[in-house]
């Protein structure tokens, strides 16, 4: 499908999203959540994607919502509206998402690199909460992922100083998982979402289960251990994987 304001590609088990507003830095418009919200529900429901990549086009990742563009109306209901579908959809979703941060991500955009599983930055990535500079507070999940990512400590000052921090600060705090040369980087994350859309059916169950980790107590989360296991084992993926190791040969997964 085309789309106004992203482009929806699907290669090889990978599905890519590029917020493609570049002389906006692409921030978000109301159309953009509409064709992202289009893009992801296409993603989670195709069976041939098994892992997917959010990047954007030109020199930023994504600066959140556009400010000349703010839509109208009580905010508090943009957000609801807008954003947290978002993030939902990112939680729910049972296939990895990885988060090609290429440039600044700011406000909102760097919430979303928040919700995916995980960060591969360039060195020319960047990152900076900017709700503050604006006098907002965080939306998209920020309070929610930031102090998890990085500490109470971290989050505070990022999220009440507002202040940018390049790729490797974001690397040091934990606030990406790596960090790539520029030149390096389209083949570095590629080669991540490429093993991951290889990989097998539990990752979908190991997404769920660090996202219960969050709120579960030890008991239940030893509980779901054990059920999420009993799913894996029973899955044709783990009977690859274990006649795989067994004949000294590479596993063929089939995310199922
Ligand atoms: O109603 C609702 O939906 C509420 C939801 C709110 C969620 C949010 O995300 S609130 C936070 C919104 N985002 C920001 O406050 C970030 C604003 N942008 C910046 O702080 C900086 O632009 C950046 C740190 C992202 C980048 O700085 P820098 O110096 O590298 O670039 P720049 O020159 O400031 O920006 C480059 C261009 O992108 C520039 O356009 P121009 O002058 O070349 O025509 C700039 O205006 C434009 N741009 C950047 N961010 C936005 C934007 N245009 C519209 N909205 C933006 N958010």
């Amino acid at each position: 499908m085309a789309y106004e304001t992203i482009l929806y590609e699907v290669a090889g088990g990978l599905a890519t999203i590029t917020l493609n507003r570049p002389d906006k830095y692409n921030a978000f418009t109301r159309l953009m959540h509409t064709e992202l919200q289009d893009a992801l529900k296409a993603a989670e429901k195709d069976a041939n994607v098994r892992c997917l990549t959010i990047t954007g086009a030109g020199k930023a990742f994504c600066s959140g919502q556009d400010l000349t563009d703010l839509g109208g109306g009580p905010i508090g209901a943009a957000v609801q509206r807008y954003y947290n579908p978002l993030v939902q959809k990112l939680r729910s979703m049972e296939k990895p998402v990885l988060a090609a941060v290429n440039g600044v991500a700011a406000g909102a955009g760097m919430a979303l690199a928040l919700a995916c599983d995980l960060r591969v930055a360039s060195e020319k990535a960047s990152f900076t909460t900017a709700f503050v500079n604006i006098g907002l507070v965080p939306d998209t999940a920020a309070s929610y992922f930031l102090p998890r990512l990085v500490g109470l400590g971290k989050a505070a000052e990022l999220s009440l100083l507002g202040e940018r921090i390049g790729a490797a600060e974001a690397e040091r705090i934990g606030l990406v998982n790596k960090v790539v040369p520029e030149a390096d980087f389209a083949a570095a994350w590629q080669a991540w979402a490429q093993k991951l859309a290889a990989g097998p059916r539990s990752q979908g169950l190991i997404k769920r289960m660090l996202s219960r980790s969050l709120i579960n107590n030890l008991a239940e989360q030893l509980e779901l251990e054990a059920w999420f296991q009993e799913l894996a084992g029973n899955s044709a993926d783990a009977g690859e994987g274990i006649a795989a190791f067994v004949e000294k040969r590479a596993p063929q997964f089939k995310g199922k």
